[in-house]
């Protein structure tokens, strides 16, 4: 009446107000609003959309990867992310090679920064929305705090609008504006005795080494009756259990069956799944998955790679949590990595403890691009893991 408005939040976007609506926070634009053209570089570099599927491309992205990608808080340890898991990743169904961007020093061609998108279905509450998963925004380290990072973003950002998609799923090691999810790394020592060579883990207070090793020990084989690597003929199967287990959480992905035989077929080196089939009624009951990624040991001279595997997608109908995990401690343990890790998303709270699982000192934030939830989410609230 008196020609304000009723409510001044109107005017503020994200006050984390738990009154404002759920959902997008700007509208979808016409497509023809779109910025046509690239960004602006700095002059000396340019834009270069990098095949991946090309092995001369894939190895300039995995050489700048390998030399600058994350690293923990004490530069010790490197992400090192395999050219076959590059692939992989990166060429999921309906995935836009334009979404694969390097920028390259002109007169060199070398690349010295990359950014990628991969389009998913994420589902947040009930509402199935298109997205962009965001991820190895890499700046190579000659090259560090000159706002190139920025517009690589604003870059990538423009090229998905111009699929008509206005949100995005990332993570990230840093605290940035604002997280939906604040997870805990975890990690199950399956070498301890190179884990402390290397400086990834200490001996315990009071621990010799006989006795750390003997605390980590495993069966040499799996417990479960029917535990077995998943075939492709299983992909209805594991389809319907995971779409069933996924749709508990508060944001998770919309799997179809050609994104979960992309994504979770067992490819060397790379992703690793396995599933119980009764041995009475051959129903596939239970899965569980983790992935290959490796990372450098800086400056070791003993050591130069701790072989990770992380946990992926696991559900249990049948088989308890916890003595399904303890298979895939086995098999990774068989498969001669070093240690397991995972994070304290979906169920895993479950088994961490129990299965001596420690606490990390990194931490996993989750974000959404254009997309505004009441409130923070717990972790086990959280159906999705970005690689
Ligand atoms: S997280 C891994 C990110 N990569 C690394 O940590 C590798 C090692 N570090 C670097 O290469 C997973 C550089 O330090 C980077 C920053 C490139 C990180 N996300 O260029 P400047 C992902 O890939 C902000 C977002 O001078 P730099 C997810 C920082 O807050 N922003 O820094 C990626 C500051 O902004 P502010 C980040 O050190 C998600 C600005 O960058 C960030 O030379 C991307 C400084 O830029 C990070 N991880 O290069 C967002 N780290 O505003 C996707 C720093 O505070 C959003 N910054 O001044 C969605 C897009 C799609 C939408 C579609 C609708
Ligand atoms: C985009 N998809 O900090 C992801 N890792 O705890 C990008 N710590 O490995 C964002 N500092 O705690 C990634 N050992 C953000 C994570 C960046 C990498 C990172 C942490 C996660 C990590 C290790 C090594 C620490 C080395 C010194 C760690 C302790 C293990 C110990 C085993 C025995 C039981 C107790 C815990």
């Amino acid at each position: 009446a008196d020609g304000f408005p009723l409510n001044i939040n109107m005017y503020y976007k994200d006050l984390g107000d738990s009154s404002l609506p759920e959902g997008p926070i700007e509208p979808a634009s016409p497509l023809e609003e779109v910025k046509q053209e690239p960004y602006n570089l700095p002059s000396l570099y340019e834009w270069s959309t990098c095949d991946i599927g090309s092995e001369a491309t894939c190895t300039e992205v995995y050489n700048l990867l390998t030399n600058n990608y994350v690293e923990d808080d004490e530069n010790m340890f490197r992400f090192n992310y395999s050219k076959e898991f590059l692939r992989w990743s990166l060429h999921p169904p309906g995935y836009f090679k334009n979404w694969h961007i390097g920028v390259r020093v002109k007169a060199t061609k070398k690349l010295v920064a990359f950014i990628t998108g991969v389009p998913a279905r994420i589902r947040v509450r009930d509402e199935i929305v298109n997205m962009a998963e965001i991820n190895f925004l890499c700046v190579h380290k000659k090259l560090r705090s000159k706002r190139l990072a920025p517009v690589m973003i604003k870059e990538v950002t423009r090229r998905v609008h111009l699929e008509n998609i206005w949100q995005a799923a990332y993570t990230a090691g840093v605290v940035l504006p604002t997280p939906i999810a604040t997870c805990q790394y975890w990690h199950r020592s399956l070498n301890p005795k190179k884990l402390i060579d290397v400086g990834f883990s200490r001996l315990g207070a009071r621990m010799t080494m006989s006795r750390t090793i003997k605390l980590y020990k495993l069966p040499e084989l799996t417990i479960t009756p029917g535990f077995r690597k998943m075939e492709l003929h299983d992909v209805p199967a594991v389809t319907r259990l995971l779409r069933e287990y996924l749709s508990q959480f508060v944001v998770a992905p919309d799997f179809n069956e050609n994104e979960v035989e992309h994504l979770l077929l067992p490819t060397e080196n790379v992703i690793d799944s396995f599933v119980v089939e009764s041995p009475e009624s051959h129903d596939i009951t239970d899965f569980c998955s983790f992935y290959t990624l490796p990372s450098s040991i800086l400056g070791n001279p003993n050591y130069s790679t701790l072989k990770a595997a992380y946990s992926y997608y696991n559900i249990s109908t049948r088989t308890p949590l916890l003595q399904l995990m303890n298979d895939a401690l086995i098999v990774a343990k068989q498969n001669d990595y070093d240690v397991f890790n995972a994070l304290d998303v979906m169920h895993n709270e479950s088994f961490l403890k129990d299965l001596k699982f420690g606490p990390g000192d990194g931490q996993l934030h989750y974000y959404l691009y254009n997309y505004r939830l009441r409130q923070a989410l717990k972790p086990s609230e959280l159906g999705l893991v970005l690689l």
